[in-house]
């Protein structure tokens, strides 16, 4: 691709813009990557790349002759395209290329693409272990944490990429063009930067919107959302999956097993024990992986011997360890009541519960309402601690503590918790406001908890 008469704003310091920079600079571009955090230190930012490729860097307010210069704006992830400097852009009449479209432009190969309120980062990982194990060349990209713009210039035609798209990323997609695609569910999130769920579920869907007829999108049956926009396509050819019936067509399981079905004929792919992931919701994943790389051409014997020894990832209902009898598990990345609530249904014992965090204007009734017997105290932090534990009042839910910080949190758990019980910090909100990212919580958290006494 050729950008040598471009003058690109890049916006956002982080990872994707990082990576969108040194690909627009490779491509011929002049650069400008801009951070609209005026505190953020430029120096450590320029350290991340070389002399030759580094751009302009600039925070704070962006001056207007650099303004008149623009000729593509390129928003990292995280920055809202209808207000602010693209929505100033798009009044100009200036072109708008998201990361992971560039990521796309700059691609070659078969795209695996995979979006979803829960569960894309497992499917992700898995679909990409399966891929590693058929194909030479695979890489790993997007939500996931690694910028597509990072990885695409590395692409050949004999590459496989397998990518995690959130909504914010849909939202700025134009020829993104996925071989086969996957939405696993679609449950409220998102809702201060889409607005509206019809936006939210509209991202969502936009993600297989230029597949070729007679291509796959996999959907989750048991979704009013997914089994709706499944049974309305045309031309992209549904491949569901469920957990609650016996499908006809697609993959479906019980209790005991995972079964493929083609025209009503139903074959066992591998029992649920075999797995190492826990809970029904990981059995969805699982599936959405099968039927990703089943439709790609992997034979079922290569999905299952990778299914059968792959992990839980970072920050999902993760295993920390077990102190004075009480296991503790880190599920940071349940950022959203939905995640959070499949972590508690997961847990197989008293729960002690930590939530709480940044306000996604979401509401948390369902959450609280799946807290049954199991979950004997609730530690809140954060922003939205007073709107859960009003919430949780309200659902006749008293046990609540509230804390200041992480530390205070597992000093108030280990207090609370006797041998055998669960300590789980799934806290239905993002981590923003008191941490960077749900990772920095995550860890802080498996950090705290590995220095209580055995
Ligand atoms: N910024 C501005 N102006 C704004 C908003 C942000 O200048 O209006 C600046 C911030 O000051 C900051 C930078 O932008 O310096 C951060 O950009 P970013 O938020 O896009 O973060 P990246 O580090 O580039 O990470 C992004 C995704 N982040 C978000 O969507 C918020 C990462 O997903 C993703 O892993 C990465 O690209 C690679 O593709 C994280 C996430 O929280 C994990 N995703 C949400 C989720 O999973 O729920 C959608």
């Amino acid at each position: 691709m050729d950008f040598k008469n471009t003058t690109a704003l890049v916006i956002g310091c982080g990872i994707s813009g990082v990576a969108a920079s040194r690909l627009l600079r490779h491509a011929g571009a002049k650069v400008y990557l801009f951070d609209g955090n005026a505190e953020l230190d430029l120096n450590a930012v320029a350290e991340k790349f070389e002399e030759a490729e580094r751009p302009e860097l600039l925070k704070g307010e962006l001056p207007e002759a650099i303004k008149n210069e623009i000729t593509l704006v390129v928003p990292s992830p995280g920055v809202p395209v209808d207000t602010g400097l693209p929505a100033e852009f798009a009044a100009r009449k200036i072109p708008l290329l998201g990361e992971i479209e560039m990521g796309y432009l700059f691609s070659k190969g078969q795209l695996i693409a995979i979006t979803g309120t829960n569960g894309k980062t497992t499917t992700t990982a898995l679909t990409g272990e399966i891929m590693k194990a058929h194909s030479k060349s695979v890489f790993v990209v997007g939500n996931i944490g690694n910028p597509y713009t990072l990885e695409a210039e590395k692409t050949t035609e004999d590459s496989v990429t397998v990518a995690e798209i959130s909504s914010f990323q849909l939202e700025t997609i134009d020829s993104f063009k996925p071989t086969v695609s996957a939405i696993l569910n679609i449950t409220p999130d998102h809702l201060n930067r889409h607005h509206t769920m019809e936006n939210y579920v509209a991202a969502k869907e936009s993600i297989m919107k230029n597949q070729d007829a007679g291509s796959f999108c996999v959907l989750n049956y048991e979704d009013s959302y997914t089994r709706a926009f499944g049974e309305h396509l045309q031309g992209v050819k549904p491949l569901f999956f469920s957990t609650a019936r016996v499908l006809q067509d697609g993959f479906w399981a019980d209790d005991e097993a995972i079964f493929f079905a083609e025209g009503g004929i139903s074959i066992e792919i591998m029992k649920i024990r075999e797995m190492m992931l826990l809970g029904k919701h990981n059995v969805e994943n699982v599936m959405a992986a099968m039927a990703l790389t089943h439709a790609v051409g992997v034979p079922f014997e290569t999905i299952v011997s990778v299914t059968k020894t792959f992990k839980a990832v970072e920050h999902r209902i993760e295993y920390v360890a077990t102190k004075k009898g009480v296991a503790y598990y880190n599920d940071s990345k349940g950022t959203n009541p939905d995640a959070a609530i499949k972590a508690v249904e997961a847990m197989p014992g008293p729960t002690i519960l930590i939530g709480g965090g940044y306000d996604k204007q979401n509401t948390y009734d369902e959450w609280i309402e799946s807290f049954g017997d199991k979950v004997k105290l609730l530690v809140l932090l954060g922003q939205t601690r007073e709107k859960i534990a009003d919430c949780a009042r309200a659902h006749g839910f008293t046990n609540i503590v509230m804390a200041d910080s992480l530390e205070e949190v597992v000093r108030i758990c280990a207090q609370n918790a006797v041998a055998g019980d669960y300590v789980l910090l799934s806290p239905a909100c993002a981590s923003w406001g008191m941490f960077p990212n749900y990772e920095v919580r995550g860890r802080m958290f498996k950090e705290l908890v590995g220095k209580l006494e055995d």
